[in-house]
Formats: C-alpha cells, structure tokens, sequence
C-alpha cells in the first residue's frame, strides 16, 4: 500500500509513521511536510531507508496533485498545531488548515484516493469544570480560537466533500496528545524541559484547566483502527479517559524530576483559554473495539520524561527560540 502522511515531520505524524514502518512492513510511505519551525526532520533519520521525505506545501496545487495521484491512502496531519501561535498570528493557519486541507481534498476528489483526516477536540469548545457531559460524535462545533476554528473548518470541508462529491474519507477528533518527539512549545514538553533547564514550570492563569491527555502511540493505534475497519465518511472521537488539571500535570512532573511540588510559577492567560476538554469515545470502542494501551498517565508522564532526559540534542535548539516567543508576551503573575 502506498501511503502519503501530510505533516509526517511533525510531533503526531512522525510518531506514526515510526510506528507504521515497525507494524506494517508491506506499506510504502511517503512523507509530505513543510519543514515549519514545528518540525523536526532528523526523528525520521532511523527510517530514512523505509521513507521519503518531500519538502513542501499541501497548498501546494500541482505537487499535492502529483502525489495524491501517487497513493493509496492518504493520512493528514499537517496543520499549525499551536493555539498560542494562533492568537499572535492566524493567517497561518487560515492558510494551512484550510486551504491545505482545501488543497488536498480537490486532489483527493480527482484521484478517487481512500482518505483519513486528523483533527481534534477543541472543534466542539470547552466544558465548565463541574459539567457532567463529555464531548461525543453529536455535540455540536463551537470552536474558541483561529487555531480551532479553522481545525473546525477543515473537518467541515471533508464532511461537505464526503456528501457532495463521494469522497472515501473517515475523520478523527483526538483529544491532547503527550509522548516522544512533540515540540518544547506545548505544554508537557514545556515543563519537562524547563525542569531539566533548571527553569521553573510556568502555568497559565489560574493551572485548574483541565486537558483530556492521551499518549500518542494510542491516537496512532487509534488512526490505523478506523483506517481498517471504520465507516466511510463517519467520525470517530479518540480519548483514553485521562482528564488532569493543568497544576495536577506539573506538580507530577516535578515530583517525578525530584523537585518539591511547588516549585512553579503562574504567569499571564492565554485569552480565550478553553476550561476543560472531555473525550466520549464509547463508539470507537464499541463499534471498532479500539482500547488504549497507556492505561496509567503518571507512567506515561515518566516514560515521557525519560525520552526528553535522554535526547537534549533533540530539543535544545527549538527551546531556545520557543521560549523567545514566549517571552514576548508572558509575564509572572503568581
Ligand atoms: P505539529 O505542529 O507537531 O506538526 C505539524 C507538522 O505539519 C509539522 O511537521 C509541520 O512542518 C507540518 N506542516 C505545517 N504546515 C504545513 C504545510 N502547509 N504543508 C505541509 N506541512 C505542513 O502538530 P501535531 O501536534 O503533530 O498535530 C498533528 C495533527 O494532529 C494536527 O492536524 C493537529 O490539529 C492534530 N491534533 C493534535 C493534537 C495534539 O495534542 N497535539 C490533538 C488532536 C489533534
Ligand atoms: O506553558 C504553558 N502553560 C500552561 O499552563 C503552556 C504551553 C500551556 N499551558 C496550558 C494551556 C492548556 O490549558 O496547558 C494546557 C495545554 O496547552 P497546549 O499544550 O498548548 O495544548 P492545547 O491548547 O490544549 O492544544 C493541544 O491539544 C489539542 C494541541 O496543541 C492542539 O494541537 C490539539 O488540537
């Protein structure tokens, strides 16, 4: 099978594709991706031999058109991934998440190509702390900020072009994803790096949002399960039951770095921050039997930091200029 993952250089592509080349050898995978600042080519240097790596845009008309026409199967990752950079600058990702996927889509129209689209919670807003409810395949879109919003908007497109024009796509929704390899931007791999920096965690407002974590190796699983065996054009909601309040996240950190649990400092919110995520995800484990490895965040969360412990030449250089723009406009509040 021939197989084209868009964004395959990021945090949650490259993770599959590693993964795809270990669990599937027969398939033959070509990685689109544009090199942004949120990529890092060298995770895909183990299996340089397996992959190739194509330097460029899915808005890209004329070479996206060439390599759909390529493939069997195309998996889409890439998007700008970082509601902070969103608010700072959206055009980005108006660009990028929608006529990217835009872009795609109209390839994927032409060459009639099986297609899976990877997006995430935050199209369906947030949940008071208190609300009972998770998030299921029925709650409506309701999208806080440019990044979501235009998450929201692309999922919408496949949907439209599912009905209108018999595309073959399944669609995904993923809450928060921890593990190797994801950019020093976001929040888990902040905090581990800046313990291991000596620099202390710094946590948003007042740290009691609450995030649906989940490992990235169970997403990954979680993609090839409706890849093989999901309806087409139907959404699957991914979640492994792990909601956790932001100051829970970093006190574990600390305490698994050796450092007492108070050693953080709150600094500025994020305008607009959504409260809490929650994933329902009883109809991919009822209908498609998908169940999540990673059953313990805390060993998750140890595991996690291991990996950054162990590979500074990985990080070092994307820290330095991830916390540059950070600086720009966070300021301790507490
Ligand atoms: P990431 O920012 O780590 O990686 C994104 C990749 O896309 C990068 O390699 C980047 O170079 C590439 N890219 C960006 N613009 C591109 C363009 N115009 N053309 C080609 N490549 C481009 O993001 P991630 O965290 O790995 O997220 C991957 C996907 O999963 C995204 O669609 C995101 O919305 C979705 N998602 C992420 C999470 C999460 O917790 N990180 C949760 C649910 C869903
Ligand atoms: O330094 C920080 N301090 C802090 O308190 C950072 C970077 C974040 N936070 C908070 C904000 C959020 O409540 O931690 C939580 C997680 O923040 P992010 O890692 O920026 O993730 P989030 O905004 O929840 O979005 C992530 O999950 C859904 C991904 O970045 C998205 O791509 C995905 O769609």
């Amino acid at each position: 099978m021939r197989i084209l993952v868009t964004g395959g250089a990021g945090f949650i592509g490259a993770n599959f594709v590693l993964r795809t080349v270990e669990n599937r050898p027969d398939a033959r995978i070509r990685v689109l991706d544009k090199l942004t600042y949120a990529a890092n080519p060298t995770t895909l240097d183990p299996v340089a031999d397996a992959v190739e790596l194509v330097e460029g845009d899915i808005a890209d008309a004329p070479l996206v058109d060439r390599l759909v026409g390529d493939s069997d199967l195309v998996v889409h990752f890439a998007a700008e991934s970082h509601n902070d950079n969103s608010l700072t600058d959206p055009s980005t990702f108006v660009q990028t998440n929608l006529v990217g996927t835009y872009t795609l889509l109209e390839a994927i129209r032409r060459h009639r190509v099986r297609y899976h689209h990877i997006s995430t919670d935050e199209v369906y807003g947030d949940l008071e702390l208190d609300d009972p409810a998770r998030f299921t395949e029925q709650t409506p879109y309701n999208p806080s900020s440019p990044y979501s919003s235009t998450k929201a908007g692309s999922d919408l497109l496949v949907r439209a072009w599912v009905r209108s024009f018999g595309v073959a796509a399944t669609l995904s929704n993923c809450s928060n994803n921890y593990g190797p390899y994801q950019h020093v931007e976001k929040f888990i791999p902040r905090q581990i790096t800046n313990v291991l920096s000596g620099v202390r965690p710094r946590l948003y407002g007042d740290g009691r949002n609450v995030r649906d974590w989940i490992h990235v190796d169970d997403h990954n699983d979680a993609v090839w399960t409706i890849i093989d065996t999901g309806r087409i054009g139907e959404t699957y909601l991914i979640g492994a039951d792990g909601e956790v309040d932001n100051r829970t996240v970093v006190e574990t950190i600390l305490e698994l770095l050796g450092q007492p649990r108070d050693g953080f400092d709150f600094v500025t919110d994020r305008p607009g921050h959504d409260r809490r995520y929650a994933i329902d995800s009883t109809r991919l484990r009822t209908e498609l039997g998908w169940r999540p490895k990673y059953a313990d965040f805390r060993s998750g969360v140890a595991e996690t930091i291991d990996w950054y412990r162990e590979h500074p030449e990985w990080w070092s250089d994307a820290k330095a200029s991830a916390e540059a723009r950070y600086a720009e406009t966070e300021r301790i509040i507490g």
